[in-house]
């Protein structure tokens, strides 16, 4: 097993849990973009979001929900990213939702 996610998953590096239930996991950023960036993955291995099926991503949305009542976001508003790909600029081939959040964050997007 050599993605770093799934070691992550497996407990074999440590994480900082925030959310974990029987299809997803869900951690602090190591280098987070915001005072909350939380990444919610599928305990499955998928490269990114092109390997998905539907019940994949309505397993991400129910985690997505959770992380943000969790961390206080649900209120105020978050931000959600995938980078998927060589110019997506997406670093670790294993489906994760970014979710950012805890400050008004910048309007650009790219
Ligand atoms: P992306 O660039 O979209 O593939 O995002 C990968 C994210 O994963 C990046 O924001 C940094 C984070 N990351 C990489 N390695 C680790 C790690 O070992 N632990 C944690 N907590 N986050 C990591």
């Amino acid at each position: 097993m050599d993605c770093l996610f799934c070691r992550i998953i497996a407990g074999e590096i440590p994480s900082t849990k925030v959310y974990e239930d029987e299809n997803v996991y869900a951690f602090r950023d190591i280098n987070p973009q915001a005072p909350v960036h939380v990444l919610v993955l599928p305990k499955k291995h998928m490269a990114n979001i092109l390997e998905a099926d539907g019940a994949t991503m309505a397993q991400l949305t129910e985690g997505i929900k959770r992380v943000a009542d969790i961390e206080g976001l649900s209120k105020d508003g978050f931000r959600i990213v995938s980078n998927c790909g060589r110019n997506g600029c997406q670093s670790v081939e294993h489906l994760h939702i970014h979710v950012l959040g805890g400050a008004k964050l910048s309007e650009g997007m790219a």
